[in-house]
């Protein structure tokens, strides 16, 4: 028996653990006390998380599907042969477009992975990449790219005197606002030291009841109620004067925009009072430091990006970045994060760049091509239609928005190849299905908590902290599985093209190693690898230059509180600011919104013994006099029905929730809110994000199953 230190992949918080071996198995994990970041944190999916590795639902064999359609095991080498040939076929016949990859939330935790089938869709010439950015907040970096980026970065939540949550829940989540690596812990610390928390969220979520103020809204008025909370700021004079001359452009034309959002009208449509409105902006604009973050409810919501673009402007105006003199809290060890001079950088393109979808006018993003369109691309006929589809990481069928035009895209495709170590959803619809090793079978490396700064603020490692892992056990004895990487580096070589990593070319004679591939991905990190290595419980490495440098005097670029775009948006908005405006939809009154819940992660988990126990099934969160008015009682089964489709739930009174609203998680097989989504009718411009959040449904009851 013996104890060494691993890195959660359970979650993008990647915590820092102590697992126990036992005869080449791992038999328990907790948080290691002795890790400089997490300091012992750990939780219920992570403690867990060794139990996939003997799982039965794990894919041990690859799977093809035969000619009567049913999957039978085969080898691996002879799948990647048939696969390559199938490829090859498809891209000969009809072109590189018609090869599209999908790499899902999974498929990031993993810089090898990352860097194989990038070189594999450079090697084909195929622009169809997607991933789970674009039906997760797509809003942050593209409000990023029309607002303009600061090179020393948001200031810290270390220091920070108030914290402003829009429907956001990291205490579940370990998602931005405060930071995710223990949470509850630099929370409490932070309310001991003063911080005032601020939270719009239409559910009292676990974060909202820590909160000083709490503005229990309507879902989908965030664009609203930020641009009143702007309005008040800006006419009470609470902004950074200078911080604005100096540093942005706009800000008259800002100011003449939100002047409509007077916050008796705005508090009307968003239902909370005009008077926490104001409490909340002062609140935030009287602080000294802290920062406003959201979270995916409201960038899910119509606006998305709008309400993203707001965030960014109420940060600037009250000149929450670090100014020139100051720390920077983390510059990043295996990636520079920020120039670390305090300046708007230079602006890049937010949408309307790369290549044009056949579908709905959108165009490559900051955030990527829009997902929410590949199923259609799938299905429309025509040049350039895809036919062959990888997907890697991710479950589109529980994950993508319209269900059934999900299902029928995967049904419909020449080719579907899933990496993926369990037969998830979407992995059943396969041609070939290939479980990759996973978890503890891989090295890792903290690389996903640096550079996702650009997704929002107080994101990312709060100091410059990084930790590696070997590998540290086998797969199962007699398994077939093998590195996702080494599945594109096969299937590159079988089709007979050279692949290379951003100029880099692979041996395609002989395969490189994981810790190789991890080498090349952080060349040029600020501390070597092998320094890093030489730190079990990942380390803190200080940054011998962390305070922010001034930037040149004729530096041309500010930071844009006007984006004629974003502007336009909100004067439309502006326009509809009534409250029968708000009040959608007579035949489905309900407003359905998303969640978290704390053990499972998406679509992961939900088979975990362990964590069913825990979680059983997706409850429908229903305020108990709504459900008394409907006649629905705790945990009866109903259908949830939006003007798109449908989905089976049970009620789970909930007196957190705000009354109107409903709330029901993603992920999960048997109650979904993909189903009820409208992919091409309702959708947002610039991200093609459909109305995920805040969509109109009624409730209806429905037989016992
Ligand atoms: N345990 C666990 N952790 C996870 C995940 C998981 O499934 N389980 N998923 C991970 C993923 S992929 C992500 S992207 C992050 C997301 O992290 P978060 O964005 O923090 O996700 P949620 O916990 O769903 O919080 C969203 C909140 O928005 C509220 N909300 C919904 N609609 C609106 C609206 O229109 N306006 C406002 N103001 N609020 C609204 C909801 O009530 C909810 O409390 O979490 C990650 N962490
Ligand atoms: N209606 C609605 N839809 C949503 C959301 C919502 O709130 N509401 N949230 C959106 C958000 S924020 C996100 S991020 C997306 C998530 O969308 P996806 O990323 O498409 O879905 P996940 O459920 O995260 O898929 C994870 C898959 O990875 C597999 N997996 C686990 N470990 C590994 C591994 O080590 N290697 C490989 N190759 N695979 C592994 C799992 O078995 C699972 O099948 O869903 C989005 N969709
Ligand atoms: S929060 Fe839980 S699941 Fe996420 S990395 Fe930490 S222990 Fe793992
Ligand atoms: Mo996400």
């Amino acid at each position: 028996m013996a104890e060494v230190t691993a890195i959660c992949r359970f979650c993008h918080a990647t915590c820092g653990l102590v697992a126990t071996l036992e005869n080449g198995r791992i038999s328990k994990l907790i948080g290691d006390l002795d890790n400089p970041m997490y300091t012992g944190y750990s939780c219920i999916k992570g403690r867990n998380y060794h139990e996939f590795h003997a799982s039965p639902d794990r894919i041990l064999k690859p799977l093809r599907r035969n000619s009567c359609g049913d999957f039978e095991p085969v080898e691996s080498g002879e799948a990647l042969v048939e696969i390559a040939a199938k490829t090859r076929a498809i891209l000969e016949q009809y072109g590189p477009r018609s090869i599209a990859m999908y790499g899902g939330t999974f498929s990031h935790f993993c810089p090898a992975g990352v860097m194989l089938r990038e070189a594999f869709m450079d090697a084909i010439g195929s622009p169809m990449r997607f991933s789970n950015a674009t039906i997760d907040q797509p809003g942050k970096p593209i409000s990023m790219a029309l607002h303009g980026k600061w090179g020393a970065g948001p200031q810290d939540f270390a220091e920070a005197d108030v914290c402003l949550l829009v429907g956001a829940n990291p205490l579940v989540s370990m998602w931005g606002g405060i930071p995710s690596f223990n949470p509850a812990r630099r929370l409490h610390e932070a309310r001991k030291r003063g911080l005032q928390l601020i939270v719009i969220d239409p559910r009292r979520s676990e974060t909202a009841r820590k909160a000083d103020l709490h503005l229990q809204c309507l879902p989908g008025q965030d664009a609203p109620l930020l641009a009143a909370m702007l309005r008040v700021i800006i006419e009470e004079g609470l902004y950074d004067r200078a911080f604005v001359e100096a540093e942005t452009a706009g800000f008259a034309q800002l100011r003449e925009t939100v002047a409509a959002f007077l916050p008796e009208r705005v508090a009307a449509v968003a239902g909370v009072a005009a008077d926490d409105i104001v409490t909340a902006a002062r609140m935030f604009a009287a602080a000294k430091r802290g920062n406003a973050t959201s979270g995916t409810g409201p960038s899910m919501a119509p606006h998305g990006v709008l309400m993203d673009y707001l965030v960014l402007a109420l940060n600037t105006i009250c000149g929450r970045w670090v100014k020139a003199g100051e720390r920077m809290p983390n510059r990043g060890v295996l990636f520079r994060q920020f120039s670390g001079v305090a300046r708007a950088e230079k602006p890049r393109s937010a949408a309307g760049f790369g290549e044009a979808l056949r579908v709905r006018g959108l165009t490559d993003t900051a955030a990527g091509l829009p997902t929410a369109a590949l199923a259609d691309e799938i299905l429309t006929p025509g040049e350039g239609r895809v036919r062959a589809l990888f997907v890697i990481g991710g479950n589109p069928l529980l994950s993508w928005p319209n269900q059934a035009k999900t299902r029928r895209a995967l049904e419909s495709l020449e080719l579907l190849v899933v990496v993926d170590p369990m037969l998830s959803a979407t992995a059943r619809h396969a041609d070939y299905v290939i479980g990759p090793r996973f978890g503890f079978e891989s090295p890792a490396i903290t690389f996903g908590n640096e550079g996702i700064t650009v997704y929002g603020l107080s994101l990312g490692y709060p100091e410059p902290y990084a930790q590696y892992q070997p590998a540290l056990i086998e797969p199962p004895a007699g398994s077939d599985v093998l590195e996702d990487w080494r599945i594109f580096f096969e299937i590159g070589r079988h089709m007979g093209m050279p692949l290379a990593f951003r100029g880099h070319p692979f041996d395609m004679a002989s395969p490189p190693t994981t810790d190789q591939l991890l080498e090349t991905f952080v060349a040029k990190s600020r501390v070597p690898l092998e320094e890093i290595k030489r730190h079990p419980h990942g380390a803190i490495f200080p940054d011998p230059k962390p305070l922010a440098d001034s930037k040149p005097f004729d530096w041309p670029y500010r930071l844009q509180l006007a984006a004629a775009s974003m502007m336009q948006e909100l004067t439309a908005v502006a326009a509809t600011l009534t409250v029968a405006a708000a009040q959608i939809d007579r035949d489905y009154p309900w407003l359905l919104v998303t969640r978290r819940e704390h053990a499972v992660y998406n679509s992961v988990g939900q088979r975990l013994p362990a964590l069913r126990k825990r979680l059983s099934h997706n409850p429908a969160y229903v305020h108990p006099l709504d459900a008394g008015a409907l006649g629905l009682l705790d945990d009866m089964p109903i259908e949830i029905e939006s003007r798109h489709g449908r989905t089976r739930a049970r009620v789970r009174l909930a007196d957190d929730i705000r009354r109107g609203v409903i709330s029901l998680a993603h992920g999960f097989e048997d109650a979904n809110p993909a189903a009820l989504i409208d992919d091409a009718n309702d959708f947002d411009a610039l991200s093609g994000l459909p109305r995920m959040s805040a969509i109109p449904v009624r409730i209806l009851r429905a037989a016992a199953s």
